[in-house]
């Protein structure tokens, strides 16, 4: 085993003087403020960390990189414990030190790890143990983000294990470097140059993905082309998993359904025919030996147009099952969306996946997770939690984020979707009485789960700061970390990541993080009040189109959703309505079925209700909306103020972009709020509560607005 010892060298602790560009993320391992930094140096003054196998090299080469960074300390290699101040990180094989300790590594599984301050021949040493290299991996970078947000590290007695199996990115990257709602550039894989040219920054993309303890990722959209699955993409597709694997990742896949027919040339794609099933039975064999740990495939069929079983009378049961027979042997997984509902319209959207799905319960293979969207539309602004959750027992479901900004501002708002999967998580579902959450469907704990996952559809691009704005970085990074345990708090995980990301500086954490806290709830305001969703420009989705109605499909339009009309405003789901209600658990039936008890910030998902309508402030219901367009537009107005306050204390690039990004978003949720309110006034009739200012312009203009280039459309 490779041991290293460190020799400090003196280093003055200022701020970086080159200027950030947002490509390190949470990773730049700046100076340490001095007399913090006089004290770690102290405590890590040796390295022991093997590196025989690539995922021990990288865990290596991660604390090198970071201790270098943030303590100025040189590595120089050594040979045992010699010295307080040791830091040794590996596995019972990997490292006879950690081996001679003798901890219940065991316990631990595959990428877990503990950390703990031990005396080692009277030497007070950090102990990083894992009973696998992924999980020493993952607890080396439990160990910096300690020393990166500045907590103490004398006294650890630490130990953590994922509590999601597939903790997944889905990128919606087209073969020709289109995202599908992606706001950050063009596609992060370059596929011309790939097998050949290896970018560094899939290096970096692992080494990020690794910092949160996300183990997989699905290269290419959902909405797919049969062609990822021919040899020559296939063999780029594992030039990229050679990069992820040292660092826990596994490479997905999305299959299009048809591709027995597109690429395979057969007649048919019908799930129950036998020379269907031999072909996808020989595409995973041939996977399987250019990806040996490919991990398997996400499959959106028959919805918005996408190939699927029922195309031959078969359900998605039968579909799933077809993959699931083809990967088992090879012990993969099909993860088989949800995100489904008809083309004939026959009943509210909202309800349609459950009505499908629920029927199916039992009848997936061991190895299918059935991939669910936190709501039952389409990543809104705010969604109850999707009823299918708690409604399928025998069926482990994995949740579907959205990390990529589609419905709430693309790059340029700064809205942290961390409160916004929190609440999701901690939704109690009641399907097994109190505190059935949502957290413990996805956990498998409610049901005995041993299959479980979470995927976040990716907001990374090839733009240089990956995400397309600073603060979307936080939002990939709060995923990552919830997926991982989905019980932690989006406040601290904020925190966290302003500290690594901006400063531990007091004066820039607390304003950041508050700022963030607020800042969903203010995008529900200025686009979404009340229950209010999908009321998005039609088709790019970009900005406010509360007015669209007419073209293919009544549920792609937004009078669907709001039906507004002189009388009143909202969606009727209770039992006088659609009756969505009745999916979730009757005690949930009951609550959101009843005016006195449904939560107002889903009102209008649940109610249709008259103009005047009291709400729990005492406003009629046309003053409460007006009154909440205006707060959300408001607090974005707070959050300039609050980030011009902090010129100097962040670097001057991204401070610029950030308070740049903030005008344009102030700029747009006025946008919202003026061209809502003019357009839902020409149906309530009614004057504008007293000191509300009316729209700018007329809703003529609002409408006649359009965006032919507005980035990520789907096509
Ligand atoms: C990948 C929404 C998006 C589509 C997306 C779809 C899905 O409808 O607008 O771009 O397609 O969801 O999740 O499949």
């Amino acid at each position: 085993m490779a041991v290293l010892l460190f020799c400090t060298v003196a280093m003055a602790c200022a701020p970086a003087a080159h200027a950030e560009d947002g490509y390190d993320l949470w990773l730049r391992y700046p100076p340490t403020e001095s007399a913090r930094a006089t004290a770690y140096r102290a405590q890590v003054s040796q390295l022991l960390a093997a590196d025989a196998t690539p995922t021990q090299a990288a865990t290596r080469a991660e604390l090198l990189r970071g201790l270098r960074g943030l303590l100025g300390v040189t590595p120089v290699p050594a040979n045992t414990v010699t010295q307080a101040g040791a830091v040794v990180v590996g596995t019972p094989s990997s490292s006879p030190t950690i081996a001679r300790l003798r901890l219940d590594t065991r316990r631990l599984g595959p990428e877990g790890y503990l950390i703990r301050s031990v005396a080692i021949d009277g030497h007070a040493v950090t102990v990083i143990a894992a009973d696998a290299d992924a999980g020493a991996l993952y607890g080396a970078f439990h160990f910096l983000r300690l020393l990166q947000t500045g907590q103490p590290i004398a006294k650890l007695d630490l130990r953590d294990t994922p509590r999601v199996k597939l903790r997944l990115l889905d990128h919606w990257d087209d073969l020709d470097g289109h995202v599908e709602r992606g706001y950050a550039g063009a596609s992060i894989w370059d596929w011309h140059k790939l097998p050949d040219y290896l970018d560094p920054r899939y290096t970096d993309y692992a080494r990020a993905n690794a910092s949160l303890g996300i183990n997989g990722t699905v290269l290419n959209n959902v909405n797919s082309n049969a062609l990822s699955l021919t040899p020559a993409y296939l063999e780029k597709a594992a030039a990229l998993a050679g990069v992820f694997r040292p660092y826990g990742i596994r490479v997905f896949l999305s299959a299009r359904f048809s591709a027995p027919m597109e690429i395979g040339g057969l007649k048919t794609a019908d799930p129950l025919d036998p020379a269907v099933k031999r072909w996808w039975r020989d595409k995973a064999d041939e996977i399987y030996r250019v990806i040996p740990d490919f991990g398997g495939f996400l499959v959106k069929a028959n919805s918005e147009g996408q190939p699927g079983p029922q195309d031959y009378g078969r359900s998605h049961a039968d579909g799933a099952n077809l993959l699931a027979d083809a990967l088992a042997p090879h012990g993969g997984t099909v993860m088989w969306r949800a995100f489904v509902y008809s083309h004939e319209e026959p009943d509210d959207r909202a309800k349609q996946a459950y009505t499908e799905f629920v029927p199916l319960d039992g009848k997936f293979r061991g190895n299918v997770l059935v991939q669910v969207k936190n709501g039952a539309i389409d990543f809104q602004p705010r969604e109850p939690f999707h009823p299918l959750f708690g409604a399928m027992p025998k069926t482990p479901l994995m949740m579907e984020f959205q990390i990529t900004k589609e419905y709430l501002g693309f790059a340029t708002h700064l809205v942290y979707l961390g409160p916004l999967y929190e609440e999701t998580l901690k939704a109690d579902t009641h399907a097994k009485g109190k505190d059935s959450t949502v957290a413990k469907v996805i956990d498998g704990s409610l049901d005995g789960h041993a299959l479980t996952g979470m995927a976040g559809v990716a907001n990374i691009g090839a733009g240089r700061n990956w995400s397309g704005s600073h603060f979307d970085q936080a939002n990939w990074y709060v995923y990552g970390r919830l997926a991982w345990n989905p019980t932690l708090s989006s406040r601290a995980i904020a925190e966290e990541w302003v500290r690594m990301t901006f400063s531990n500086e007091e004066g820039v954490v607390a304003p950041v993080v508050d700022m963030m806290m607020g800042s969903r709830e203010a995008a529900v305001d200025y686009m979404t009040p009340l229950g209010l969703h999908h009321l998005m420009g039609r088709s790019h989705h970009y900005g406010p189109g509360p007015w669209v109605e007419g073209g293919p499909r009544a549920d792609w339009t937004s009078v669907y959703y709001h039906r507004a009309n002189r009388e009143g405003i909202g969606f009727d789901r209770t039992a006088h309505g659609s009756n969505a209600v009745a999916q979730y658990s009757p005690y949930l039936a009951r609550e959101f079925g009843d005016l006195q008890r449904v939560p107002e910030e889903f009102l209008l998902w649940f109610h249709h209700l008259p103009w005047d309508y009291r709400t729990r402030s005492g406003r009629p219901l046309w003053d409460e909306l007006v009154h909440r367009y205006t707060s959300g537009v408001d607090y974005v107005r707070g959050m300039r103020s609050t980030w011009s306050g902090l010129e100097g204390k962040v670097d001057a690039e991204r401070h610029a972009q950030v308070a740049a990004f903030l005008g344009i978003q102030e700029k747009e949720a006025q946008w919202w709020r003026d061209a809502s309110i003019a357009y839902f006034q020409t149906l309530s009739g009614r004057p504008l509560p007293a000191g509300e200012a009316a729209p700018a312009h007329t809703l003529e203009y609002y409408q006649s607005l359009e965006f032919p280039y507005a980035p990520g459309s789907g096509r």
